[in-house]
C-alpha cells in the first residue's frame, strides 16, 4: 500500500541520498542495465479528434500498453466516448467519458459524460487488446477502436 506517509518517508530518505548505508534500495537491484528504449511512433500521437463530422479521427488508432489517449471535441457539437462493455479485453477497466463503470450507467446518464468543444477526455490503457468504443448520441456512425500493443 503507497500511502501518504509512505510518500512523505520516501522523499525524505530522496533528500538524505547524500548518506550511504541507510538503506531503502534492497530491492532495486543497480547493476541491471536499462532497458533499451525502443522507438515507439505509436505514442508519438496519442489524440483522437471528435469532429463535427461526427466521426473519430483517426477511427483507429494504435498505442502501446501505458498510453494515455486523449480525445478531443474540436468542434461545436458533444460527443462521449463510451467503451462496448461486452468487447472489452479480459480483465480491461471499463472506461467512459464521465468516468462511469458500465455502459448501461453511461447509456443512462448522458448528456452527463458528454464532452463539450475543446474539452478533452483521457484513459489511460494498462491492458493489451482491441478496445470499440462509441458517441452516445451519434452511435449510428460514430465508432472507434483503440488498438493497444504490449509494451
Ligand atoms: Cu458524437
Amino acid at each position: 500500500m503507497y500511502t501518504r506517509r509512505t510518500a512523505l518517508r520516501l522523499s525524505g530518505v530522496a533528500l538524505a541520498g547524500g548518506l550511504a548505508g541507510c538503506g531503502g534500495a534492497e530491492s532495486e537491484p543497480t547493476d541491471t542495465p536499462e532497458p533499451t528504449e525502443t522507438p515507439t511512433e505509436t505514442s508519438a500521437n496519442t489524440t483522437v479528434d471528435m469532429t463535427d463530422e461526427l466521426k473519430f479521427e483517426p477511427q483507429t488508432l494504435t498505442v502501446s500498453v501505458g498510453d494515455t489517449v486523449d480525445w478531443v471535441t474540436t468542434g461545436a457539437v458533444a460527443h462521449s466516448v463510451t467503451a462496448y462493455e461486452e468487447d472489452l479485453p479480459d480483465g480491461a477497466a471499463y472506461f467512459a467519458s464521465g468516468d462511469f463503470d458500465s455502459e448501461a450507467a453511461a447509456r443512462q446518464a448522458y448528456p452527463e459524460g458528454s464532452v463539450g468543444r475543446d474539452e478533452v477526455y483521457s484513459h489511460t490503457f494498462e491492458t493489451a487488446g482491441e478496445f470499440p468504443y462509441f458517441c452516445i448520441p451519434h452511435e449510428s456512425g460514430m465508432v472507434g477502436t483503440i488498438i493497444v500493443e504490449s509494451a
